[in-house]
């Protein structure tokens, strides 16, 4: 006899969940090959882990791309006229942005965009004061969204703005996709500012996503923890390991969660089996040369035009116009 729960519902009905994340899990969890989205690292504690991150000896990314666009700044702002318009997508707590606003608040508004809403209303209170002439229209969604700005603001010259590398977690085809919408959404003469991390010796890459300190493994441990708390998962939290592996085929960091043993995980109803040894492929981290970069623009329907490094050729900052 079958059990009423397995009677219940076919392992792929997922007509139940509603929640987005328990949706994302549990079809996520029921993959041969199990997979969690990144975009749920960041719940109030992923996000201060991943400051914390940003801040370690082993992650490059942040430091080196904040460094380019000081150096730069000047060269980078050069292409935004007075009464332009800024749009970042994806702008969390906007702080890289004061490098650039340092140098033009007086001639623009500021478009962020971003799914949180609380950090948008910390960022708008903290502009403010910086730059109290400053026109902020903040716009609460994810970045993929194909939004719409301001009616008052649709007719200036625009500049998008996309830091930190995100674009790097998602592969090629979608990465194309995404430029395109960034495209759609600033309009024709438009350019985009672009921060993506470089191709390196793995070893640089793998210390990167694999620190002494352990906090990238808190991370994304973090996102078992997270499942437990918001879903009543019954993860033990000790029985998976932390994993960085770089694919030089694909040029793309892994992050993986190894379960160090056979065991049994129930959420939102179901249970799921875990095989000893065996991942779930919780992030993808794509690195570029600058070419492929560029050619990974062409085929979006960017023209790229300056590029930006930093002296050790770790991470790369692009100009790209929309034509
Ligand atoms: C925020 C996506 C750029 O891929 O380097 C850092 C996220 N993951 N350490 C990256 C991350 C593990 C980060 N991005």
């Amino acid at each position: 006899m079958r059990s009423a729960q397995t009677l219940a519902r076919s392992p792929d009905d997922l007509s139940d969940l509603e929640d987005e994340f328990a949706f994302s899990v549990v079809e996520g969890l029921s993959k041969a090959r199990k997979t969690l989205p990144c975009r749920y690292f960041y719940d109030a504690r992923g996000s201060e882990l991943f400051e914390e991150i940003t801040r370690l000896p082993e992650y490059y990314p942040t430091r080196t791309e904040a460094g380019i666009l000081e150096t730069h700044a000047a060269e980078i702002v050069e292409g935004i006229e007075e009464r332009g318009l800024l749009v970042e997508f994806g702008s969390g707590s906007s702080l890289k942005t004061e490098i650039l606003l340092d140098r033009i608040a007086a001639r623009v508004a500021y478009v962020p965009i971003d799914v949180s809403d609380a950090a948008l209303a910390d960022a708008k209170a903290r502009l403010a004061q910086r730059y109290p002439h400053l026109d902020v229209r903040p716009i609460v969604a994810d970045f993929s969204d194909p939004v719409t700005l301001p009616d008052d603001l649709a007719a200036r010259r625009k500049t998008g703005f996309f830091p930190g590398s995100t674009i790097g977690n998602l592969p090629p085809q979608d990465a194309r996709r995404l430029l395109a919408v960034f495209g759609r959404v600033l309009g024709a003469g438009s350019r985009l500012i672009i921060g993506i991390d470089l191709k390196k010796a793995p070893r640089t890459l793998v210390r990167a996503y694999n620190d002494a300190a352990g906090v990238t493994a808190a991370f994304n441990l973090n996102l078992l923890e997270r499942i437990n708390r918001e879903l009543g998962g019954t993860f033990d939290g000790g029985a998976f390991r932390h994993e960085a592996i770089y694919d030089p085929r694909e040029g793309r960091i892994e992050m993986h969660l190894v379960s160090e043993r056979e065991q049994e995980v129930d959420l939102c109803g179901r249970r799921f089996h875990f095989r000893d040894g065996e991942s779930i492929h919780t992030e993808n981290s794509y690195k570029y040369s600058v070419e492929q970069f560029r050619e990974l623009a062409r085929a979006s329907g960017w023209q790229p035009q300056r590029v930006w490094t930093d002296v050790a050729n770790q991470f790369s900052v692009h100009e790209l116009v929309w034509m």
